[in-house]
């Protein structure tokens, strides 16, 4: 597979989003950008929605690969999230085929496992083929994309990493995030390494920096080229000071989703 160079990019007004459209053009790529709405300084951004199929299919017209971050990004109603995130990431994946897209970096999440119970002390990381745990309906939603992206390799040849990202910020803001959080300079790395990786099918990554309390296996994402530089450890003190070290009693912190698993957060639209 050559190299791609023109990238569709999902989501491009969100949060990581806006963190990758800074760092990847570093890469080499010429980024297309979508969303459902404006991205600031970018007029030639386009704005159309997954239910568009049209617009869709013009979108993915041409590049060489996509990186798919559109859609709902946290909890909301079912209706909701099967319209933004089920029906749209099926949208997405049917104009990748019939427009001969060889690669998708699909963005899935920890919601996929969160009921996972993280480890304590020596016990092992959690491996990435562990059984699925949707803690939400949007962990759900994720759950389908990468059997989509299954479905899409096994039946169309449609190559996919689909990355279940810990927590894609800045910093780390909770003493859960210490374990799962990925540097947005790591997740540059690890969707450079997902678009270049040769022969990837359908792999399934964990999207995390080499983090001191990492809970899971980061192997698949290390066979891809993955080498992770940060680590969420200086931020441990000023957190663990604030907010105490997880408590394994209490059900939102003994948990891959943490608070995702009791008290779902409500997508405000
Ligand atoms: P975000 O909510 O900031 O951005 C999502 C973007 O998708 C928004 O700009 C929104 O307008 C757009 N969008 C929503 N529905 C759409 C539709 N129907 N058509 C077109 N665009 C639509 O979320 P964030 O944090 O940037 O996350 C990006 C992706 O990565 C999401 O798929 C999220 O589930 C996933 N993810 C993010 C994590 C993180 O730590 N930031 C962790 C795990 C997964
Ligand atoms: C996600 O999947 C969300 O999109 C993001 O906003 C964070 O909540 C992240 O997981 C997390 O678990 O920290």
């Amino acid at each position: 597979m050559p190299a791609p160079r023109t990238v569709l990019l999902t989501g491009a007004a969100g949060g990581l989003g806006t963190l990758m459209r800074g760092l990847l053009p570093d890469y080499g790529y010429e980024l297309r950008l979508l969303d459902l709405r404006p991205v600031e300084g970018e007029p030639d951004a386009i704005v159309a929605d997954l239910a568009d199929r049209k617009a869709v299919r013009e979108a993915v017209r041409g590049v060489d690969a996509i990186i798919h971050l559109a859609g709902i990004s946290l909890e909301a109603s079912f209706e909701k999230i099967l319209a933004a995130n089920i029906e749209g990431t099926y949208h997405l994946y049917e104009a990748a085929r019939e427009e001969g897209v060889g690669r998708v970096v699909f963005a899935s999440s920890n919601h996929a496992v969160g009921y996972t119970p993280h480890p304590r002390g020596d016990d092992p990381l959690i491996p990435v083929d562990t059984p699925r745990r949707p803690d939400t309906f949007y962990g759900l939603s994720k759950c389908f994309g990468e059997d989509l992206a299954q479905l899409y390799w096994d039946k169309h040849g449609l190559e996919t990493v689909s990355v279940r990202i810990g927590s894609c910020f800045p910093e780390p803001t909770s003493v859960r995030m210490l374990s799962v959080w990925m540097s947005p300079a790591d997740g540059a790395r690890l969707f450079h390494a997902a678009l270049t990786a040769e022969g990837v099918g359908h792999t399934v990554v964990h999207g995390s920096s080499d983090n001191t309390r990492l809970w899971w296996d980061l192997t698949s994402a290390r066979a891809l080229g993955y080498a992770p530089q940060d680590d969420s450890e200086p931020f441990a003190a000023k957190l663990v000071a604030e907010q105490g070290e997880l408590d394994p009693a209490d059900p939102a912190q003994a948990r891959i989703g943490g608070h995702f698993v009791t008290d779902p957060p409500i997508w405000p639209y």
